[in-house]
């Protein structure tokens, strides 16, 4: 096992997973799943194709034979050891999987910084909480994806940019202004829906400095694929020197509820006529 391991590169030892070890605090223990359960699943995997080649050749039919094989029933210990194995295997999937999805979920509380995103056909808005003057709150509003003719077939200048300070506990307040979306961070491993009418939430600490590509994973529109944007994970002075240069724009505020363009949310009585 060890032989095998040191033969692989990073990208094998973490699955194939988007990213690099260790870009927010919960980045390696999805990893840590996915390969575990891989590896698990391949064992089982090659037992299973073994036992059917060896059967299919130890006990295939030879020169001379005729008539059916002895035919076997009601083998009791096999049907135990096929019934039993199995439900080991789901409940320990099972077992590991709440165990971390437990712990990524969880509020850690205390936020060192809150946003909130709201999805929009087909593009995101930002409002970074508790900044600005008094505290009000500053905000960035973003575009949809501008096609181009060149090779990288997008205008990555344009997009939406999200900016998260490093080490710092983020709590993200996802929202939709009307369709379902899904708020994805590739490198991130991890997205979460945004649902018409529903607040969802998401805690993570970057613990790596970078640019990131975001999108949206729920299918939303003509435009879906265009509903793109960027995570910028940077120092704390170059993000506050972000925050107030959207003090410095006039972005001050928020982008709240009143761009939500559906009129019969839930709990919305419907409007009376006389
Ligand atoms: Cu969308």
């Amino acid at each position: 096992m060890v032989v095998v391991l040191a033969g692989c590169t990073q990208a094998q030892l973490r699955g194939f997973m988007p990213g690099e070890p260790g870009v927010t605090n919960h980045t390696d223990r999805v990893t840590g799943l996915w390969v575990t359960s891989w590896i698990v699943l391949l064992v089982v995997g090659i037992l299973t194709w073994g036992l059917i080649i060896w059967a299919a050749i130890a006990y295939r039919r030879r020169k001379g034979q005729t008539g059916l094989p002895v035919q076997l029933r009601y083998n009791l210990p096999i049907e135990i050891f096929y019934t039993i194995v199995p439900l080991i295997l789901v409940l320990g999937f099972f077992a590991f999987t709440a165990r971390d999805q437990d712990a990524i979920e969880s509020d850690p509380g205390d936020p060192d910084v809150t946003i909130e995103v709201y999805g929009k056909r087909w593009a995101w808005d930002f409002n970074y909480l508790n900044e600005g003057p008094g505290g009000d709150g500053v905000f960035s509003p973003g575009i949809q994806a501008e096609e181009t003719d060149g090779p990288e077939t997008i205008n990555y200048d344009t997009l939406p940019v999200l900016y998260l300070p490093v080490d710092q506990k983020v709590q993200i307040d996802i929202h939709t202004r009307d369709v379902l979306h899904s708020f994805f961070v590739v490198d991130f491993l991890y997205k979460k829906d945004m649902v018409p009418g529903k607040t969802n939430y998401m805690y993570f600490t970057p613990l790596k400095t970078g640019t990131y590509i975001g999108k949206c994973a729920e299918l939303c529109g003509e435009y879906h694929s265009l509903m793109l944007f960027q995570v910028k994970v940077v120092e704390q002075d170059e993000y506050d020197d972000y925050i107030q240069s959207l003090v410095d724009a006039g972005q001050t505020g928020t982008l709240g509820e009143d761009y939500i363009v559906n009129q019969n949310q839930p709990g919305t009585e419907a409007s009376e006529t006389d």
